[in-house]
């Protein structure tokens, strides 16, 4: 039996983007992904838009007895910038009712809240200025969480500000995956570095504004492996590791960047625009506790052709495949559980033990529907497995100390993922594609109750 702490958390995870639908109506203003999906259709799965996504809008309600019925006992979901400041200054109260309500809803049902402020969903009227490009996103994204907190704070225990913030970096600046699709390396540095400086605004906001609860960060910073010991090999894996992590662990729990990281970006010629006083700003505002990502690990080895000055990461680290890898192939990751453990020793031993929860994990599959049961029930061992791999590590980093206080799968229930639509499923509850979006529980959400009812399996 694998027992886990007195008051564990057993939940899930969503975004508000990805699930509450209604995208553009009871007040909402467009997204960089509604306005990119009007703009330029042919990126997205066929008619797989932002619009609807789980109708969570209308559904909210009856989806928290589902999450009842599992066995959860909290729950991660985000609110929509663009819904609640649709200019990004006046309020939306529409908004107001529906977050209000949900929110109530879930402490009644003693699922315990934790409200993500950012999850990949820039408002358009923002993009139009150049998004996090402009320092003027620090100020704006501050007084949407001033709002938030002002208007949600009696019902929210816990906060985060952004969902794996690396990822509008890097999708959005080098890769092509997010609105706007440039590839330029100074650019993504600065947006990464607005971001990090809104994530720093909000923190002080809370802090100052003496709010109930605690506030932290999302991050998605999987272990780095290198191919070898070899002193090109590491300097792979610690620029990987600067670049992808430390950006964001050291200055959101320590309160400083990395020297190294610095010196990097500067032999590169890399240094972002700051301001004076962003510093001490950094320093007098670290997170109360964390929420780690993990789906797979990062490997890597010396880069096979670097430019320099360097104009993608590749010219810092190149992947490396590893032939003995297990792979989810649906999805084209690498499964492994042990980094599990490798990041709970981590925190502990070099972020002075922080408290932190597994704020996402998970397995999407495609044509789940191949496993269905003449009952109508897919029977989703493959992820009941998955789940039992990874919290076998994460016990293990708990008895070895690590301070992690719960457990959050994507997701609760299947839900619109980006570029990808429907692709792939995560979720405990099947949902049908069309209207009314009927939800049906598959047998890992049964299997989820019973490790919730023991606090352990
Ligand atoms: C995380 C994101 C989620 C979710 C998940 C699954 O990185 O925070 O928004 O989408 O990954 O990944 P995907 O949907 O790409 O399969």
């Amino acid at each position: 039996m694998y027992q886990f702490p007195t008051n564990f958390l057993w939940g899930a995870a969503a975004s508000a983007p990805q699930t509450e639908g209604h995208a553009l109506l009871n007040g909402k203003s467009p997204s960089t992904w509604d306005k990119w999906y009007e703009l330029a259709p042919a990126n997205f799965q066929p008619n797989q838009g932002p619009a609807i996504t789980s109708n969570v809008y209308e559904c909210y309600a009856d989806d928290i007895k589902r999450m009842q019925a599992i066995g959860l006992t909290s729950y991660r979901t985000s609110i929509s910038w663009t819904r609640l400041l649709p200019d990004g200054k006046n309020i939306n109260e529409e908004a107001v009712s529906y977050y209000r309500d949900y929110f109530k809803a879930l402490n009644k049902a003693h699922i315990h809240p934790i409200i993500n402020l950012f999850h990949f969903d820039m408002p358009w009227w923002l993009m139009e200025k150049g998004g996090w490009e402009t320092r003027e996103s620090v100020n704006a994204f501050a007084f949407y969480a001033q709002t938030a907190f002002d208007l949600f704070g009696d019902l929210v225990p816990q906060w985060t500000t952004f969902n794996e913030p690396i990822v509008h970096v890097e999708c959005g600046y080098l890769f092509g995956y997010h609105y706007p699709a440039v590839v330029d390396l100074k650019k993504a540095v600065q947006v990464g570095y607005h971001t990090l400086m809104a994530h720093i605004a909000a923190v002080e906001a809370f802090k100052t504004g003496g709010f109930k609860g605690s506030i932290g960060i999302i991050l998605n910073i999987s272990p780095t492996y290198a191919r070898s010991e070899s002193a090109a090999d590491q300097r792979a894996k610690d620029a990987a590791d600067l670049l992808n992590s430390k950006s964001f662990l050291d200055p959101c729990v320590l309160g400083h960047f990395p020297p190294a990281l610095i010196a990097l970006l500067s032999e590169h010629q890399l240094m972002p625009l700051t301001e004076d006083g962003d510093a001490a700003r950094i320093a007098a505002n670290p997170v109360d506790f964390l929420g780690l990502n993990y789906y797979q690990p990062r490997r890597v080895q010396a880069p096979t052709q670097p430019k320099s000055p360097a104009q993608m990461p590749a010219d810092f680290y190149s992947p490396y495949d590893w032939p003995a890898k297990k792979m989810n192939h649906y999805r084209g990751w690498e499964i492994y559980p042990e980094a599990l453990y490798d990041m709970a020793v981590m925190i502990k031993d070099e972020y002075h033990n922080i408290p932190w929860y597994v704020a996402e994990n998970g397995m999407g599959v495609a044509d789940e529907d191949r496993f269905m049961n003449a009952a109508g029930m897919i029977e989703d061992d493959y992820r009941i497995t998955f789940m039992q791999d990874h919290l076998r590590q994460l016990h293990r980093g708990i008895a070895a100390g690590s301070n992690c206080f719960g457990y959050h799968t994507w997701t609760f229930v299947d839900c619109w993922s980006w570029l990808n639509g429907y692709t792939n499923r995560y979720g405990f509850y099947r949902m049908a594609l069309n209207a009314p979006y009927e939800r049906s529980l598959k047998k890992s959400g049964l299997w989820f109750k019973t490790v919730s009812e023991n606090n352990g399996f």
